[in-house]
């Protein structure tokens, strides 16, 4: 498993910061920061960081996080105290000030190191990919996709993505935005609601009222007005319970595909969110490592600059299988990696089964039923290729 070289002709940045790992959200919340140690044993395990260049991330300062995020909110972000017995889901908030200490987005000890931590891997991926010292630059710590100018949302502060991009977007003219995590990428979609400049594409589970968070329908696609330069300019893919692999790497080819046509972007920010996965604590969907992966894979072969950022993902060994997996992806090692887990990866217990590929029986027993018809995936190409007409250069 060492016999893992530098790719030919391109160079791929890996960026990470072990303190992060350390912050804890709570006992019983889903996001577990503790995934990205877990991810980096078995990257290391199979000798990746030989193939790439490593950088021990910075904290992004105060005048980073400002580039989008409003003051008073940073402000309080840095100075409110933790709360020692953070709110459990089952006894919501009465007050929060931003959104923040509800049991979404608890003040946990550290929390601001921790945010200012995860947009700063973002950041340094989005310059080295701007100096072109990278052509992939990854950055899991990141994908923070749902934080607001002026609010948390969903396990997320500081929105390292709309960060990172308007980087990108000193030094190129349109940047595609991916979001594969099984929820809505609505953080983003808004930041960039006004522009042609970034084009932003979710796929996501999609049932108002009962899944988070409610926005991301077919027919959301940007301002209403014509006069708005944002107009077609986002794309959601809105999706129902147990979509299998074939499915969606068929919907994600015929849709980024067509996108990468029209748009033509020059650079493409891809959001790995891993709780599409089957067997994941929040998500619903039945996809493998496998079927993920071709998303990233996909993309690669587009042959732009792109960074690859984290996200969701709450079942960590399935977490640690698909970012690793990913991150052979990235240094063109997935063909001849050994799928048995190396035998000397620290926790390889955690992972139950040695296979990086699990199958869906290992995975989940008895799959979850499947929502998506043809028909219905059929009308959602159909509904994004009507909004394409209208994105011209
Ligand atoms: C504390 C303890 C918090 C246990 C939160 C699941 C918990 C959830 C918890 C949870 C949970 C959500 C809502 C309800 C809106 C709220 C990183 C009306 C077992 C990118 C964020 C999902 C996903 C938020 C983030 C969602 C990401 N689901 N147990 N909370 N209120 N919040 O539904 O996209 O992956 O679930
Ligand atoms: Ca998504
Ligand atoms: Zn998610």
């Amino acid at each position: 498993e060492f016999n893992i070289t530098r790719p030919k002709g391109y160079t791929v940045s890996y960026h990470a910061n072990p303190e992060m790992e350390k912050h804890h959200f709570g006992q019983t919340h889903p996001m577990k920061p503790w995934r990205l140690t877990l991810t980096k044993s078995l990257v290391s395990a199979y000798g990746m960081p030989f193939a790439m260049d490593n950088y021990n991330t910075r904290a992004a300062t105060y005048e980073e996080l400002n580039s989008f995020h409003a003051s008073d909110y940073l402000d309080y972000l840095a100075s409110a105290p933790a709360e020692d017995m953070p709110r459990d889901i089952d006894n919501p908030d009465k007050e929060v000030k931003f959104n923040l200490g509800g049991s979404d987005c608890p003040l946990f000890h550290g929390l601001y190191d921790y945010c200012s931590m995860s947009a700063g891997g973002s950041l340094d991926a989005a310059r080295k990919i701007c100096n072109k010292q990278s052509d992939i630059a990854i950055a899991w710590g990141g994908g923070l996709h749902h934080a607001k100018r002026s609010e948390a949302s969903g396990f997320c502060y500081i929105n390292d993505i709309v960060v990172a991009v308007l980087q990108l977007l000193r030094c190129f003219p349109r940047v595609l935005y991916i979001d594969i995590d099984v929820h809505h990428g609505d953080g983003v979609e808004e930041a960039f609601f006004s522009t042609d400049r970034v084009m932003t594409v979710s796929f996501h589970k999609y049932a108002p009222e009962v899944f988070f968070p409610g926005t991301g329908g077919l027919d959301d696609n940007g301002p209403k007005s014509e006069h708005n330069p944002g107009a077609h300019h986002a794309i959601n893919v809105p999706l129902n319970d147990g979509i299998t692999d074939e499915q969606y790497e068929h919907l994600f080819q015929t849709i980024i595909g067509k996108i990468n046509e029209v748009f033509r972007p020059s650079a493409i920010a891809l959001q790995c969110g891993a709780d599409s996965l089957a067997g994941d604590r929040l998500g619903r969907f039945n996809l493998q490592v496998q079927g993920h992966a071709a998303c990233v894979e996909f993309c690669k072969k587009l042959n732009i600059p792109m960074i690859m950022f984290g996200g969701g993902g709450y079942t960590p060994r399935n977490v640690a299988r698909a970012w690793a997996f990913e991150t052979s992806i990235a240094i063109d090692a997935h063909k001849k990696i050994d799928p048995i887990i190396p035998q000397h990866t620290p926790w390889r217990e955690r992972f139950i089964h040695d296979t990086l590929f699990p199958t869906l029986e290992q995975i989940l027993g008895e799959p979850r039923a499947n929502r998506n018809t043809q028909k219905r995936l059929q009308e959602i190409v159909q509904h994004v290729h009507e909004q394409l007409r209208f994105v011209t250069h």
